[in-house]
């Protein structure tokens, strides 16, 4: 039988890493994108030109998980044996402005997209839910399992726990094979630039190319468990090929700070960093140059973070076979390159 994705929220990071996984494997693709008055499909432009030479299937569509016309649209067209639900308002600080409209997309949408699966009696159609570590928010054990309790601390995690608990229903209730990738934080040189990692491998980039503004940060000693988007997507096409549905943590296992990041990125980009002063008043100072780099906005603060969020992925590693193949080392140089590559 020939497989078929769908692939909500398509030009993202993970929406673009998993299109190429899916062409390489022979999928037909369709994905939907939400419209924007700027441009935003460049992370699979490439992608798409090269489909289209070699005459392979990857339609793309304009749509919205909050418009169930479109979902059921698109449904019709593709007939989709498996569906990936990346659409999301992703950022968490964000989430806290924008409560409702978080909701919205991020609880409320995957509930439109399981009815429509429901409605078209898309029985072998395999799904897959873009669940978040956030979801433990103020975790009550560390590292998290499957089994460890939620308890999110943000609109944003409130949501996605709505999403993970109705997608768990459907499979009880319609034996969908519906499943839940909790996935800790997964970055690449396509992330956002608004997320920390990639604000920090950009600015420094631009600030070594001649830009004169330092790179603002808030919290420097938040801790995070940081893996490379492009090892976690062949985790979700792994739990697809399942027989049975299930969820899983997919995660490193290893905190780092954001203080962290930043040293490492400084040192990839060749600043001597050192830092001077305390809480807001802390700056990173380059030593070659006597410039400051790094300054500390607590307009960047969150009003409460989540605690000590990583991840035991023992799980996934035994019955799927998974392992993730870039370090934290690794993922910083990866990004920090591609940044200044892409000043040069
Ligand atoms: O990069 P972040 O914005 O990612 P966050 O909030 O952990 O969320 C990401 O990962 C989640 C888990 O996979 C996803 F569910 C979610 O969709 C998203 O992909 O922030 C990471 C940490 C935070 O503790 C934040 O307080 O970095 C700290 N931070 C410090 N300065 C900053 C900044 N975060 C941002 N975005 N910008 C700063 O200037």
């Amino acid at each position: 039988m020939k497989k078929v994705a769908l692939i909500t929220g398509i030009a993202g990071q993970d929406g673009s890493y998993l299109t190429e996984l899916l062409l390489n494997r022979g999928y037909d693709v369709h994905g939907v994108d939400r419209r924007s008055s700027l441009f935003n499909r460049s992370r699979i432009e490439k992608t798409r030109r090269e489909a289209q030479k070699k005459g392979l299937v990857f339609e793309l569509y304009y749509g919205d998980i909050c418009d169930a016309g479109s979902l059921y649209r698109v449904i019709s067209k593709s007939k989709p044996t498996e569906i990936y639900n990346f659409a999301s308002q992703s950022h968490v600080a964000i989430s806290f402005d924008e409560p409702e409209h978080t909701t919205d997309i991020n609880a409320n949408g995957v509930l439109r997209l399981l009815e429509a699966v429901r409605n078209f009696e898309l029985k072998d159609c395999r799904i897959y839910q873009a669940s978040t570590s956030e979801l433990f928010g103020n975790a009550l054990e560390t590292p998290q399992t499957e089994k460890t309790p939620f308890h999110p601390r943000s609109p944003y995690g409130v949501a996605k726990l709505y999403a993970y608990w109705i997608v768990k229903n459907y499979r009880e209730h319609y034996a969908m094979h519906a499943n839940n990738g909790i996935l800790y934080n997964h970055e690449s040189p396509r992330r956002g630039e608004n997320f920390v990692t990639r604000k920090i491998t950009y600015s420094l980039a631009k600030i070594k190319a001649g830009d004169d503004h330092a790179l603002e940060l808030g919290n420097l000693d938040a801790q995070r468990d940081w893996g490379y988007a492009k090892d976690y997507v062949e985790m979700m096409w792994l739990m697809l090929q399942q027989e049975k549905a299930d969820d899983y943590i997919i995660a490193t296992g290893k905190l780092h700070t954001v203080r962290e990041f930043v040293e490492k990125a400084a040192h990839v980009a060749g600043f001597d960093l050192v830092w001077e002063g305390d809480g807001t008043k802390e700056v990173g100072r380059d030593k070659l140059t006597g410039k400051i780099i790094i300054k500390v906005n607590p307009k960047f603060y969150r009003p409460i973070e989540p605690h000590l969020l990583v991840g035991d992925a023992t799980k996934a590693k035994d019955k799927l076979g998974w392992q993730p193949k870039v370090s934290f080392e690794n993922l910083v140089e990866i990004m920090m390159k591609a940044d200044i590559e892409r000043f040069l």
